[in-house]
């Protein structure tokens, strides 16, 4: 693989707006562009980098502090680009390195940071050291950068009984050249995406220089994908589980492949190449573990800044649970100094508008695309009240693109269309996260309502021309413009210190967080009255001194 070198015309440029303090990340909020799904300039139905380029003034507009763009690198696409075939490089479908390097200057021009997204658990089958490794034999240093093993019983039963996230066995067989069937490779997602083996030197050494390459380029940070799984038992020893138990990290040490240990040296090492920088390069995981204790784990000083919280993914809409669930993160977190990173959706969990609809909800079958009754007025009067609640806790925030228009889960898309790996590995139980990968509506008509010049690779519901951002851009009622409004006001006076609890009645939350707004959130179907206060931002029209039921407001001292 080739090295990366530091190009001197990609010296960042921080205009103004950029001179914030180095710990911007504690309090940022951050748009997650899915790039194939934002805005497409070339017409070929798939978001691009020209296309981000043309809407950052949007996103600057909307009062965020930065994006995450998900995976731009070659890349088969038998995941949506979770399969890199390599990591220095953007995919042509995508753009250019010349494309990054102008998006980066611009975004930087305009006081936005960019964060790319590493996949360090595993890469694509295409990427070079794969086919190297399935071209040399079982024992050789090739092989030894991902995780081969033999089969059992004579060869043709898996090394051991793990399970793919995406549905069935987590091993695939190898074939030799003359067709005879050979070693079995490890792969925690698709086969399409076989694992590395991070105990080996040159996997550690190639993602550090990775990350050089593009810290070079002036990029701010990175997402890392399935920063949990990185690190595998020595001995790839049987789970004895079945089934959706696997997906469950158990507390502790000991699971052989999620959560382990060792992981913990591999990001030591990572902090020390951001800290290398100036200003220095951030990170913010994908964990998926089992308490907020564990997660806190990844945040201590010498490890990774921040770490998605996924609180609101797996909660249910009761105050009672919430303030218990905020609570303990907050307290797990402080314990290492480190920020929550509150979020409500992403690309791979069902829209939050969808799932707060739910008439019974069941956070564990959500989170699996499977689908239920919905009550859509429901979802997104909670869903606005969500993200005030959201904006007002301390520590920073992302937010999934399309929520600022209130976007829906599209849960009606014709099978054959569907991309995500799941939908087919699941046979077809599971319907998978196209539902919430469905390219944005910009305009109100157009073959893609303002995506692109021609068609989307999916297709919009009609509805969406009156969620367009043209549809609700300068319409006081709209969802677009609450979060305007909310992030204007959250960057005059960022939540950032401590949080005092309030009194409240039965479904009601309600904080004080320095340096000052109080939220009070609703999560009964009643209107309950409002505590004393200036009303700064609420999620719906406010009847005399009530808050209605599902619905949020912003206070502040004085009548
Ligand atoms: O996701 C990791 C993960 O375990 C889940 O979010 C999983 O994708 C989901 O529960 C399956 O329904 C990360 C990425 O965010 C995701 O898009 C990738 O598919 C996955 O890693 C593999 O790279």
């Amino acid at each position: 693989m080739g090295r990366g070198r530091a190009d001197p015309s990609w010296v960042a440029v921080y205009g103004p707006a950029m001179a914030a303090p180095r710990d911007w990340w504690r309090t940022a909020v951050v748009y997650q562009v899915y790039i194939r799904s934002f805005a497409d300039a070339d017409g070929d139905g798939l978001g691009d980098v020209q296309g981000i380029r043309s809407r950052l003034g949007y996103l600057r507009d909307l009062g965020v502090d930065g994006l995450w763009i998900n995976p731009w690198y070659p890349s088969p696409q038998a995941d949506g680009g979770y399969d890199v075939a390599d990591y220095r490089d953007i995919d042509p479908a995508f753009g250019t390195l010349d494309d990054a390097r102008r998006l980066v200057d611009e975004a930087h021009r305009l006081g936005l940071r960019v964060l790319l997204d590493v996949v360090p658990n595993h890469t694509s089958v295409e990427h070079a050291w794969f086919r190297q490794a399935l071209a040399s034999p079982p024992g050789s240093p090739a092989r030894a950068r991902y995780i081969f093993r033999p089969g059992r019983d004579g060869g043709d039963t898996p090394p051991n009984d793990w399970r793919s996230v995406f549905g069935g066995p987590a091993w695939a067989r190898t074939t030799g050249p003359d067709g005879s069937p050979g070693e079995w490779y490890l792969h925690l997602f698709a086969r399409e995406q076989p694992d590395l083996n991070w105990r080996n030197p040159d996997v550690r050494a190639e993602f550090e220089d990775v990350l050089r390459f593009w810290f070079d380029r002036g990029v701010d940070g990175f997402r890392i994908d399935v920063a949990h799984g990185m690190v595998k038992h020595e001995d790839l020893p049987d789970l004895g589980v079945t089934g959706e138990a696997l997906l469950a990290a158990p507390e502790g040490d000991d699971h052989p492949h999620w959560d382990r240990p060792e992981v913990h040296d591999v990001f030591r090492g990572w902090r020390r190449v951001a800290d290398s920088y100036d200003p220095p390069r951030v990170f913010v995981a994908e964990a998926w573990v089992t308490t907020a204790e564990r997660l806190a784990a990844y945040l201590r000083p010498d490890e990774l800044h921040s770490a998605f919280d996924f609180t609101f993914i797996r909660a249910r809409w009761d105050a009672t649970a919430l303030r218990a669930a905020i609570a303990r993160s907050l307290a797990d977190h402080a314990r290492v100094g480190a920020p929550v990173t509150w979020t409500l959706s992403n690309h791979d969990v069902i829209r939050h508008a969808t799932r707060l609809a739910r008439t019974s909800p069941d956070p564990a079958r959500d989170l699996h695309h499977v689908g239920g009754d919905a009550d859509p007025a429901q979802g997104l009067r909670r869903a606005r009240a969500a993200v005030l609640l959201l904006l007002a806790l301390p520590g920073s925030a992302y937010l999934y693109q399309g929520e600022e228009l209130g976007l829906f889960e599209v849960e009606d898309l014709p099978e054959d269309l569907l991309q995500d790996p799941v939908f087919a590995r699941s046979g077809g139980a599971v319907k998978g996260r196209d539902g919430c990968r469905v390219p944005l509506p910009w305009a109100r008509t157009g073959p893609s309502l303002g995506f692109g010049p021609g068609p989307g690779w999916l297709p919009q519901p009609a509805s969406w021309a009156d969620a367009s951002v043209e549809a609700q851009a300068g319409d006081e009622d709209s969802t677009l413009e609450l979060y305007r409004r909310a992030l204007a006001m959250r960057r005059a006076r960022r939540p950032s210190g401590a949080l005092e609890w309030l009194q409240a009645g039965e479904g009601v939350l309600a904080f004080r967080a320095e340096p000052g707004v109080t939220l009070v959130l609703n999560t009964t179907p009643r209107p309950v009255p409002l505590p004393p206060g200036r009303v700064l931002l609420a999620s719906v029209p406010l009847p005399d001194g009530m808050l209605p039921g599902d619905a949020a407001a912003w206070l502040a001292p004085g009548s």
